[in-house]
């Protein structure tokens, strides 16, 4: 085996947990089974023009019926863990009152085919998929939203219970929010930057809303959010125009969420660059948004470099490329730094209790080649890097707890369709869903199983 590998494997502690994330919608498919309701998302993918080539998530992976073949193939790996999430739709199908429970038998199974193979579940409530009903009564520009929200985690908790590892509220507030209600990519499409700003503080609260009804549920598991994180780097470091205008996208993108979770505020200087978007914030709001969590996990993809843009509505900026740095099929840099002064800074300056990295990997033009392999250099080269940080990050001292690829396999990548691809899995769409393991998944499962017998050093 190759000894870099080896090396690599031995920095991993006892019990680390290493394997990859997925989320219900891009997945799942079968989008009219066992009395699942409709998401925004079936909605979203029904208007002309918003999914880039046209397709939509009924079949997706299919995953829902073949979950028990998927799970072998996760256990075949050596993952220890596995992150996904649970169609809200599918619970709840009018997003509160009567539960579905054939939806919830779904989940159960999952969790406890997981647990069977000995593998982590680590379970998202929230992976963007809101009910159509709710989404149709105002969607997150209601508060009643966030109370919603809280009874769909009393109901998943209230079965699953502890048999869950780690509960997360939300996957990335800040992408629902921003990019579904400002920059109109993803549902509900919307391009308005007060609701963008609505809509961020109502997920914050429906976050805060559910920790009690998980805690109530739970004595052992894990409970927190996941948010995406990237740093924002001066193009001219030396030009206070682009430092101030990194000052401004991180409060954006960072501070906006990390602040109200951990210090029971939003961050003054973000609040008054808003200006007439700032929300409208309820007595006892911040305070259930600052409930304490057991553990954040992470998605981690890149960093922003920016330069200002005078004139430019806050945070008046754009994001620049450097000359001879890789980017991804996504555009996206591979910048393993920024992974790792991030999770130092929430180390340091946050005193996050526990991380983990809930999301992390690279989508590249994937091909399946006659003899049936894909050959991935530029996601492994990423993997690797992203990896070693990992392992740096561990022994100076940042308390680490796992590291999730994005993603298991080739999924609905939202607006994008299924073109980019993602996955440590290929998956042949158009050939009855066949799952084929890429030359980095298989690098990535070559060290997790040599990471769970102590690596080179230890065994
Ligand atoms: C994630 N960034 O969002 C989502 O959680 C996944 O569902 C999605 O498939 C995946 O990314 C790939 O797009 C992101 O700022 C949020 O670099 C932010 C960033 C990247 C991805």
């Amino acid at each position: 085996t190759d000894p870099s590998l080896l090396a690599l494997a031995a920095r991993f502690p006892a019990g680390f947990h290493l394997g990859a994330s997925t989320s219900a919608f891009q997945i799942e498919g079968a989008t009219r089974a066992d009395g699942r309701g409709r998401s925004w998302w079936d909605d979203f993918c029904d208007q002309p023009g918003r999914i880039a080539d046209g397709t939509n998530g009924d079949v997706a992976c299919d995953h829902y019926r073949r979950w028990r073949e998927d799970l072998d193939l996760i256990a075949s790996l050596g993952h220890n863990a596995y992150r996904f999430s649970v169609a809200w739709p599918r619970v709840l199908p009018q997003g509160r009152g009567a539960v579905n429970s054939a939806g919830l038998d779904h989940y159960e199974r999952l969790v406890d085919g997981l647990l069977e193979r000995g593998i982590a579940p680590y379970l998202t409530l929230y992976h963007w998929d809101l009910p159509s009903t709710l989404a149709n009564a105002g969607g997150w520009q209601v508060r009643d939203t966030a109370s919603a929200f809280a009874e769909f985690a009393d109901v998943v908790a209230r079965r699953l219970g502890d048999r869950v590892y780690s509960y997360a509220t939300l996957n990335e507030p800040r992408c629902a929010a921003f990019v579904g209600h400002l920059e109109g990519r993803q549902a509900p499409g919307w391009k308005d930057g007060a609701a963008a700003v609505r809509a961020a503080h109502h997920l914050l609260l429906a976050h805060g809303l559910a920790m009690p009804a998980l805690r109530a549920n739970t004595r052992q598991a894990r409970c927190g959010i996941v948010l995406d994180v990237k740093p924002y780097d001066p193009a001219d470091p030396s030009s206070a125009a682009d430092v101030a205008a990194a000052h401004a996208g991180d409060g954006v993108f960072n501070r906006w969420y990390l602040d109200p979770i951990f210090r029971g505020h939003y961050p003054q200087d973000v609040w008054d660059g808003f200006g007439p978007w700032a929300p409208e914030v309820h007595a006892g709001d911040m305070a259930a948004i600052a409930a304490p969590i057991d553990t954040l996990g992470i998605n981690y993809y890149t960093r922003a470099v920016v330069s200002a843009v005078p004139g430019e509505v806050y945070p008046g900026l754009v994001e620049v490329r450097v000359p001879g740095q890789h980017y991804s099929h996504m555009g996206w840099e591979d910048h393993p730094d920024g992974l790792r002064r991030m999770l130092r800074r929430l180390h340091e300056e946050y005193r996050v209790p526990d991380l983990f990295i809930a999301e992390n990997g690279a989508a590249e033009p994937d091909v399946l080649s006659p003899d049936g392999s894909v050959d991935d250099p530029a996601r492994l080269h990423y993997l690797q890097g992203h990896l070693a940080v990992v392992a740096e990050a561990i022994e100076a001292g940042v308390p680490l707890s796992g590291h999730l690829v994005w993603s298991l396999m080739d999924n609905m990548e939202w607006g994008r369709g299924y073109v980019p691809r993602f996955g440590l899995l290929y998956v042949d769409h158009a050939n009855g869903q066949r799952r084929i393991l890429k030359r980095s998944g298989a690098w990535h499962s070559a060290l997790v199983k040599a990471a769970a017998t102590g690596g080179a050093g230890r065994s």
